[in-house]
């Protein structure tokens, strides 16, 4: 089986405190468009990119939540099968920086990734064009270090460093795609005798 035929669709969730810009983001991202607007997520959508990642050819189908309470029921069958989690804070508001350990948690427990230890997890500050911050880089790294995620900050507004975040989310979901979705079918164990590093791309 020529596995390159076969697209990898991978899940990247968006989830964090309402109004941090999660569907501004992702419509900046996909779509390349900013609104001033507000209009609150109600339920929750998904947008599709594709990129391409060294040799693999990838769909992000990227989730976007709403983050008010009142949908956060929601999260059981939401979260569950996601590749990466980006977590959204807003770097002119302290709290939506400290509700991330509470979104991250309320994540583990409803998505109940594989291995949680080993889960992705990429936090991103937004609105950097904004000059009354209340979280500064450091602040954001310090924590991404202790809970061992990736720390990336931008704006949806300016179109700043949008990229970014979402590039190294597709690399690391895909990571976690071969990790265990391949491990899990044993396709590979059985039939492959390329390294593991090589064996999504394999010929054989
Ligand atoms: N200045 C500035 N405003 C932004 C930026 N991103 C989003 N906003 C604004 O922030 C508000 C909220 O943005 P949304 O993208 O709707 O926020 P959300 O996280 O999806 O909110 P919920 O759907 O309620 O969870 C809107 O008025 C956006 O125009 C940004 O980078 N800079
Ligand atoms: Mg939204």
């Amino acid at each position: 089986m020529n596995d390159r035929k076969s697209p990898v669709t991978l899940k990247i969730i968006l989830i964090g405190s309402s109004g941090v810009g999660k569907s501004s983001f992702m419509n900046r991202y996909v779509n390349h468009r900013f609104t001033n607007m507000y209009r609150a997520t109600i339920g929750t959508d998904f947008l599709s990119r594709t990129v391409t990642i060294d040799e693999d050819t990838v769909t992000l189908q990227i989730w976007d939540t709403a983050g008010t309470e009142r949908f956060q029921s929601l999260g059981t069958p939401l979260y569950r099968g996601a590749h990466c989690c980006m977590l959204v804070f807003d770097v002119t508001s302290r709290a939506s920086f400290s509700a991330l350990v509470e979104w991250r948690k309320e994540f583990l427990i409803q998505g109940e990734p594989q291995d949680p230890s080993d889960f992705p997890f990429i936090v991103l500050g937004n609105k950097t064009d904004l000059s009354n911050r209340e979280v500064s880089g450091r602040k954001a790294l310090q924590w991404c270090e202790e809970i061992g995620a990736e720390y990336f900050e931008g704006s949806a507004k300016d179109d700043l460093d949008v990229e970014k975040p979402f590039l190294r989310a597709a690399q690391s979901g895909l990571q976690q795609y071969k990790k265990h979705t391949l491990e899990n079918t044993g396709h590979f164990q059985i039939t492959c005798k390329q390294p593991r590093e090589t064996r999504n791309t394999c010929e054989c």
